[in-house]
């Protein structure tokens, strides 16, 4: 596993299809990251939803989404944004393309996945590359 000194980077592939994406990147408690998709590969779609990695499902979907989520395995990010977390810890699980930099709170894997219900992985759609920069 690779652990990121202050001002490296790395980029690994992330697929919506996946439950848990890894990343090979081992994180530190108290460091600051920054996460950024530095290629699109596949459109980012759930099902026929046309959707971003940042913000989720798009109009007219968007309009009821805050109900759906609340099923969804990260009930406090938009359906089919990209989640972050540390390893597959529930309690770590962010919003991981929101604008903010993120600090782990505890050492671990960098993992990440679309968020989505549990069952509904097998319609998913979507391919990237995801930047990891260390930033302190
Ligand atoms: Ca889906």
């Amino acid at each position: 596993m690779k652990k990121l000194a202050v001002g490296e980077r790395a980029t690994f592939e992330v697929d919506a299809r996946r439950m848990f994406n890894e990343s090979g990147i081992q994180v530190e408690s108290g460091a600051v990251y920054r996460l950024a998709v530095s290629q699109q590969i596949e459109a980012w779609d759930d099902a026929s939803v046309h959707s971003s990695p940042r913000h989720g499902w798009s109009m007219p979907w968007s309009l009821i989404e805050p109900l759906v989520r609340l099923r969804a395995r990260a009930s406090n990010v938009p359906m089919y944004a990209l989640v972050g977390a540390v390893d597959e810890d529930p309690s770590t699980y962010f919003h991981a393309l929101a604008e903010q930099d993120w600090t782990p709170s505890r050492n671990g894997q960098f993992t990440c996945f679309a968020n989505d219900w549990a069952r509904k992985y097998d319609n998913n759609k979507g391919r990237l590359l995801l930047e990891m920069t260390r930033v302190a």
